[in-house]
């Protein structure tokens, strides 16, 4: 009985570092070189931080890659070519369990705002658990953590013009 408990829990935890290693977030859109990109290689890219609040009002910092970096790797419009129609595109962050946000990019541009914004991999220094993870959103300063998605997979340049 023992040992087919440990047996379950062994392949439980190689069904879920393969699916980490498999997992790869998109950047797509509007953008001139969209690209997919490895959680081994998000870690090689320069690290931030941000701290969040939980529901419970525990702080927390965060560590990963500004959305900023991430955007410029796919040479999406930044600093000076946030203006005319660029002033229309808006990134639509997806996550697994089908929540969607968004933001503009002229909130997301370090050139219009200090706005912090990573998507983290760890929380505290540890990678974040199945239910967060692998990737989260966290938006410093907001009131409410309603638009720190967790599970991010996507990230969709798109305008709003009509
Ligand atoms: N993928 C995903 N991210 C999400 C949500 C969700 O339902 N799905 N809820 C949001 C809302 S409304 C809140 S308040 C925070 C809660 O995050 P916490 O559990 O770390 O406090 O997650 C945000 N991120
Ligand atoms: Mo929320």
């Amino acid at each position: 009985m023992k040992k087919s408990i440990f047996l379950f829990l062994f392949l439980c935890s190689i069904i879920f570092v393969s699916a980490q290693n498999k997992f790869e977030l998109k950047i797509k859109g509007e953008v001139k070189t969209p690209y997919s990109i490895t959680l081994a290689d998000l870690a090689k890219m320069p690290q931030a931080t941000a701290v969040l609040n939980d529901k419970d009002g525990k702080v927390h910092t965060y560590s990963g890659v500004q959305l900023s970096e991430l955007l410029a790797k796919a040479d999406a419009p930044a600093g000076k070519e946030i203006h005319g129609e660029n002033l229309l595109k808006y990134l639509l962050v997806k996550s697994a369990d089908n929540y969607e946000v968004v933001f503009s990019l002229a909130e997301i541009d370090s050139s219009l705002n200090d706005k912090k914004i990573i998507l983290a991999d760890k929380m505290d220094g540890k990678a974040l658990d199945a239910k967060k993870g692998p990737l989260r959103l966290v938006v410093e300063g907001e009131k409410r953590p309603a638009r720190s998605s967790f599970q991010v997979t996507e990230l969709v340049v798109t305008s709003a013009k009509e």
